[in-house]
């Protein structure tokens, strides 16, 4: 593993409002692969405008549906990694923390992070696609016809679709929290998807320190201040153990 550079663990250690921005990258550890790493990537077999989109949604639910689980499947079978339970345990050592996470799978929360945003939803909420109301489904997994709402409208996934406004609250706090931190620590993101990926640029805009953890280089290295190349659950529990010692 790569050494820690001296100045990011002091400054991860002088600050007192940290935010984190993870990805996919943070969950493979866990084995739920990443979207966009070619050979391994959930997108290899579909490209999102395919599966990931309203439109999509509308011309397909089966396919679309089908795909949630496949993911939920997954996702089902894996548990949080060391990197996952690393920021849980940052938490608490920062006056201000927010984890603000594009996953869908909860494994933050499940790592026990308490304040977590999640700007691309959840896969383990649905909700009724016409009232939009979240419906309190038991998923089974395998189940490739999307159910139907008592309206008669199909239910689908609580996750923000290509093309889908993210959910106002949660990105307004995660602006917020990003316009006041001193550092940004962004983990396994290729940077690709807006409007999550502008985070570190607003954070770097805010004289916040930018640290990234990603084993490859993405649009966020340009305006990161650290770039620590190497995988989430070896990199970021090192991180941890050095600003918590
Ligand atoms: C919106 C759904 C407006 C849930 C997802 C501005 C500029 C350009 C384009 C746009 C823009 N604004 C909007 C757009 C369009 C679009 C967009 O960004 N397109 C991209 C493709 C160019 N954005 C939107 O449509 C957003 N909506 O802005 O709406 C609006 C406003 C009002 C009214 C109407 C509309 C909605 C975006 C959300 C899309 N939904 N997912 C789901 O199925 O999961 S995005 C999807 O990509 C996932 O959520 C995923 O998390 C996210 C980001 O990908 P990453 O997490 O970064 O994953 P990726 O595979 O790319 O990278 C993994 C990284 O991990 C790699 O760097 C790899 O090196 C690294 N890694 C690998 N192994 C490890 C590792 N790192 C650490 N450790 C390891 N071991």
């Amino acid at each position: 593993m790569e050494r820690l550079p001296v100045e990011v663990i002091r400054s991860l250690k002088s600050a007192r409002r940290c935010v984190i921005l993870t990805g996919a990258g943070v969950s493979v550890e866990s084995g739920i692969p990443t979207f966009r790493d070619a050979e391994t990537g959930l997108w290899t077999d579909f490209k999102p405008e395919d599966v990931a989109t309203p439109e999509a949604f509308e011309r397909y639910p089966e396919r679309v549906w089908g795909w949630y689980e496949h993911r939920r499947r997954i996702i089902a079978g894996a548990a949080p990694n060391a990197a996952h339970y690393a920021l849980a345990r940052l938490e608490d050592y920062y006056e201000e923390f927010c984890l603000v996470t594009q996953n869908i799978s909860g494994l933050h929360r499940a790592a026990g992070s308490r304040n977590v945003l999640e700007l691309h939803g959840n896969i383990w909420r649905t909700r009724c696609s016409r009232e939009g109301k979240i419906v309190d489904y038991r998923l089974t997994i395998g189940e490739v016809k999307p159910p139907r709402c008592a309206c008669g409208a199909y239910l689908r996934p609580d996750v923000v679709w290509f093309g889908e406004p993210l959910p106002q609250e949660e990105l307004s706090q995660a602006y917020d929290a990003t316009a006041r931190c001193q550092v940004l620590l962004s983990i396994g993101t290729s940077g690709v998807v807006q409007p999550s990926a502008s985070l570190p640029v607003l954070a770097r805009q805010a004289e916040a320190l930018v640290i990234e953890v990603n084993p490859e280089t993405t649009s966020i290295s340009a305006f990161a201040d650290y770039t620590i190349r190497g995988k989430a659950g070896e990199i970021v529990p090192a991180l941890v153990d050095a600003v918590l010692s």
